[in-house]
């Protein structure tokens, strides 16, 4: 990417360079007058969270400088922003990373310690922001890093829930919801922007008028206004000037209305109305992969794509600049159809606000967004039901019903007398009850449509979309996804950092290509002994923590067999779990058989009303409680369920596996990213065909990859032509071993209904081919076993796996959106 010329800082900056100076006494004494002046406490009277929030603020100082840097020289220049509209920011922890970034880590700790105060205690007391369910909101989060990081000016706009994904429990082997009070502590992190918020209409009617030129215009008369606030958080880049933004939306209530209702002597009714309106940024819903349709979620969808569109039109209105150019001066993504309102609410904005004709409107708006679709899940492509669209935003479905108009017109053209088609690829689904179709909507407000990896753009373009690629191809690309190496190797896994950074230098950490450099080392046997000390370190961690927060005790020197994502059937943790079963069945028919020793190591949250999900974390917990009190397996085999897994967690769990579990029914994971954490971290993965394992295998090699299962097409192949579990069950003699037990209750204390939903729905229907690929899987565990075994074998695949995965850096996925979507250039920042 060409690169500008920094813009020098502002010569008022110097009034504070003292104040941010990045030497051991003046962090101190910034500490010092945060905890004065912020918290009011003098150290010794000082609580451990109030020292925190001191540290928190004296890093935050310097990340406003930077942020105050950054925005000047924006307004300096003739830029292009990008975007990132998301409903889910899913950061995890701020401090380390951001110290990492500003390369003060040892200053701070010396700082505190020079003070008696110990660094780790207080990292430990911050409440990460769950701002997101999984997969599609930590990719967000990684983009807002490597966004900062190549200096490319942007801004991730969301919604500020009060509550994130909830903390999870295990009590009796089942999953407990608690709320996630991560704000009751203060977040020292955010500055709250009172002057910066928007009216967000709701309801209502539409009216035609005729305005001062003659031309007809039409208003809307919303019923309800929520005010929405801007909440800002700075997002360091490493070691650079920028500072990315991260603009969260808090719902407010519209004050007017309170006092209409509060004069009319109504003050219970003006406070349920300020209850109502709040409740929109009340909670961030826990569903991953499944679209429920509730009036509260669009309402969040509305809020903060308007909050988002209108403070971009307020910043481009403020440098002298015409509606008509937006598109030149932002780049919108649309994380998913989350936002994908946006094509309505911008042609509104533009349209009934700022009196552009049609025509130009349509094409601003498309030339600003892109749309990144994240799942082919059926059940999770969005669709509004029409009644319930019209009731909340009519003057959105007029539009929506004009775009469509406007669209299907041209679809007739290109395709003559082909109806069924036009219904195919209408906005609006007709069979039956009507639907506003999201997908459809994102897709042709936009000018690049991208899938997560090849195989998912593929199918995107071969399936899910496929009227709309025969219609643009042009349209259509992909970007397969990244992961930031600063969070998940530089802050995760700090020893294979040194490692990897005293063999290659430190340039890894912004070029990850660069660890093609241990390429080499993997014949070293001296490097392979000291690669192995690293990884039996990072299990020494977990194993400590899984002991403190389960009270099961694992052997660091067993296999760490690692799945953690979100509990989805399509994920196939059952599948995970038949493996054990059948492990533990081997050890007991043949308690002397030679065992390599494995430690199963499950974690991941399933949405609350998801039965199926709940009932196999029960299962993982079911078959933990049997095997690991078995006196047979004698620590040969011991398995955990991993409770609340969160990214805090995930940080301890990457660089501590040995293999990492990609076993989903190929065509369903769009991606994957934690198959990028495990693999940058050392980890072999287990794996089918699925997303973005296909470019893994590629990249780390055939021979360094334990394939198994089904591909797409025979995936295709065997559904139609009649798939029929119960002959693979009878045809299998583990499996069916495995399922008779788990039928007889032998993982439940004899209660044979507990898994009966469970096996009932494998035997007749296994929507998601568990039994298909039951014995192929079992073949590639043992595999995995067999190398294992041999340890200079594993540890040499194990470095390769590292060395080669350079290309899941979110830089490589940032540079490729900004050259092929957004079409932006970095804009260097020199700090005061
Ligand atoms: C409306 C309900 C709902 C909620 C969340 C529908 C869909 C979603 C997301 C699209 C689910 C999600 O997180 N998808 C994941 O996105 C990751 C980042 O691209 C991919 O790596 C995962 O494969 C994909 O499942």
């Amino acid at each position: 990417m060409t690169r500008r010329t920094p813009v020098a800082a502002r010569p008022d900056h110097a009034l504070i360079e003292g104040h941010t100076d990045n030497t051991v006494a003046a962090i101190r004494s910034g500490f010092l007058a945060n905890l004065l002046f912020t918290q009011a406490r003098l150290p010794e009277h000082a609580t451990p969270n109030e020292l925190y929030l001191a540290l928190a603020a004296t890093v935050r100082d310097r990340l406003v400088q930077r942020w105050m840097s950054t925005v000047h020289a924006l307004t300096e220049r003739d830029v292009r922003v990008v975007s990132y509209l998301s409903a889910e920011f899913l950061l995890g922890p701020q401090l380390i990373n951001n110290l990492v970034a500003l390369g003060i880590e040892t200053e701070v700790r010396e700082a505190l310690a020079g003070l008696g105060i110990d660094f780790a205690e207080l990292a430990a007391r911050e409440e990460e922001p769950g701002l997101g369910n999984g997969g599609l909101g930590r990719l967000a989060a990684c983009y807002l890093d490597s966004l900062a990081t190549l200096e490319i000016p942007a801004v991730g706009y969301g919604i500020r829930y009060e509550f994130g994904i909830f903390d999870q429990e295990i009590r009796d082997g089942w999953q407990v919801e608690v709320t996630d009070k991560w704000l009751q502590h203060g977040n020292p992190w955010e500055i709250a922007r009172p002057g910066i918020a928007f009216h967000v209409g709701l309801g209502g009617r539409t009216e035609p008028f005729e305005d001062v030129d003659g031309h007809w215009r039409v208003r809307w008369i919303p019923d309800r206004d929520v005010r929405g606030v801007a909440h800002d958080t700075a997002i360091a880049g490493y070691r650079v000037g920028t500072c990315g933004l991260l603009r969260l939306w808090k719902a407010e209530a519209a004050e007017s209305f309170d006092f209409q209702a509060f004069n009319l002597g109504d003050y219970l009714g003006a406070v349920d109305q300020k209850v109502v309106s709040e409740n929109i940024s009340k909670v961030l819903y826990p569903n991953d992969a499944l679209s429920q349709g509730r009036q509260l979620r669009l309402e969040q969808q509305h809020f903060f794509v308007s909050c988002s569109l209108q403070d971009m039109l307020r910043l481009h209105l403020l440098q002298g600049r015409s509606p008509d150019t937006f598109h030149r001066h932002f780049a919108v993504q649309l994380n998913d159809t989350h936002p994908a309102v946006a094509v309505a609410e911008l042609m509104r904005l533009l349209i009934d606000e700022h009196a552009l004709p049609w025509e130009r409107a349509w094409e601003v708006c498309h030339a600003a967004l892109a749309y990144t679709n994240h799942t082919l899940l059926p059940e999770a492509l969005e669709r509004w039901p029409v009644p319930l669209f019209a009731r909340l935003l009519p003057r959105h479905l007029e539009i929506i019903y004009e775009i469509n108009r406007r669209f299907l017109d041209e679809v007739r053209v290109r395709f003559p007398a082909d109806e069924a088609r036009v219904a195919r690829m209408s906005l609006i689904d007709e069979h039956g009850e009507r639907f506003v179709r999201m997908a459809h909507l994102a897709t042709v407000g936009s000018h690049a449509v991208n899938g997560v990896a090849a195989l998912h753009s593929e199918l995107l373009r071969r399936e899910v979309l496929c009227d709309f690629a025969e219609l643009e191809p042009d349209k259509f690309t992909n970007v397969t996804n990244g992961v930031t190496p600063r969070r998940f190797l530089r802050v995760a896994n700090p020893r294979l950092a040194g490692l990897l950074t005293e063999a290659v230098g430190d340039g890894w950490v912004r070029d990850l290509e660069q660890l093609r450099g241990i390429e080499a080392r993997a014949g070293d046997e001296g490097f392979r002994a000291a690669w192995r000390e690293v990884k039996l370190a990072a299990k020494r961690d977990l194993a400590e923590v899984i002991r403190s927060r389960t009270g099961v005790s694992v052997d660091p020197a067993s296999m760490f067999d690692v799945q953690v994502k979100r509990i989805h059937e399509y994920k196939r943790q059952h599948l995970n779990a038949l493996h054990v079963i059948t492990l533990y069945n081997r050890i007991r028919y043949n308690p002397a058989v030679e065992f390599v020793p494995r430690t199963v190591i499950v974690g991941g949250k399933a949405a609350p009303g998801y039965r199926m999900a709940k009932l196999i974390i029960k299962l993982i917990n079911s078959i933990a409680e049997v095997v690991n009190a078995d006196p047979l397996v004698r620590g040969r085999l011991k398995v955990v369920f991993l409770p609340d897994f969160n990214v805090t967690n995930a940080q301890g769990v990457y660089p501590a596996a040995d293999l990492s579990e990609q076993i989903s029914t190929a065509g369903k994971e769009a991606s994957g990213t934690g198959n990028m954490k495990f693999a940058m971290n050392g980890a072999l993965t287990i794996g089918t065909l699925d997303g973005a394992n296909v470019e893994i295998r590629d990249a780390v090699g055939v021979d360094n990859f334990f394939l198994f299962g089904l591909t797409v097409d025979q995936v295709g192949a065997l559904r139609s032509g009649g798939y029929h579990p119960r002959a693979v069950f009878g045809g299998d003699a583990e499996l069916h071993e495995a399922i008779t037990q788990l039928a007889a209750g032998a993982f439940s204390r004899g209660d044979a209904g507990l898994f009966r939903p469970l096996v009932d729905n494998l035997l007749d229907h296994d929507p998601f081919l568990v039994l298909a690929d039951y014995r192929a899987y079992i073949d590639a565990q043992d595999a995995a076993t067999r190398a294992f075994l041999d340890t200079e074998r594993w540890t040499r695949m194990s470095i390769l796996n590292t060395a080669r995965t350079g290309c899941f850096s979110s830089d490589r996925a940032i540079r490729e959106y900004a050259e092929r979507i957004w079409g932006v250039v970095p804009v260097p920042v020199e700090v005061a």
